[in-house]
Parts: structure tokens; C-alpha cells; sequence
């Protein structure tokens, strides 16, 4: 039974893939295969809480190579953040932290 850090990574990874494989490039992520990735798996940054002028802010944000693709580095990275962000929210709120299933 993998450790639920493994788990994580490993979702992390294979969630990429699931979309990434869809379209084009199998290990890029195309402008629609983020936008459904961002609508199922992180609906946080979904089209129900974003225009599609937000859409593109974040697309260009990620797209740090400019080639109007988010590989797997890419994605990586705005993984670290969001979890910069969650370490900015709950490391003074310990009752806030998610429990384990
Ligand atoms: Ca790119």
C-alpha cells in the first residue's frame, strides 16, 4: 500500500495524463484539455468561477515556454503553487487542515 504522499504524486501525474492524452501532443496539455482537467479535477479554477478572459490569463501564465501548450513542467509548477498556497492558508490553522479520509 503506497503512503498517501506517493498517492498524491502519483495522482498528480496520472490526472496530466488522463488529459493530455486526449488531444495533439500526448504529454502536452492543449488549451482545451486544461480547461477540462481545471472543470473535473480542480474545480476551484473552473469556467463555473472564471471567465474565459481569466482562462487565458492563466493559460499564458502557465505557458511559461510560450509554445500554446502546458506540458507536464508547467503543470508541475502551478501544482507547487497552488500548494504554496495552501501551506500560506492553513499553517497558522491547524482545525483547517483537510482530515484523512
Ligand atoms: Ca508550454
Amino acid at each position: 500500500m503506497a503512503c498517501s504522499l506517493e498517492q498524491a504524486l502519483a495522482t498528480m501525474v496520472c490526472t496530466f495524463h488522463k488529459y493530455s492524452g486526449r488531444e495533439g501532443d500526448k504529454y502536452k496539455l492543449s488549451k482545451a484539455e486544461l480547461k477540462e482537467l481545471l472543470n473535473e479535477e480542480l474545480p476551484v479554477f473552473g469556467s463555473g468561477q472564471m471567465d474565459e478572459g481569466e482562462f487565458r490569463r492563466i493559460v499564458n501564465d502557465l505557458d511559461h515556454n510560450k509554445d500554446g501548450e502546458v506540458d507536464f513542467q508547467e503543470f508541475a509548477c502551478f501544482m507547487a503553487c497552488i500548494a504554496m498556497g495552501y501551506h500560506e492558508f492553513f499553517k497558522d490553522c491547524p482545525g483547517k487542515q483537510p482530515r484523512k479520509k
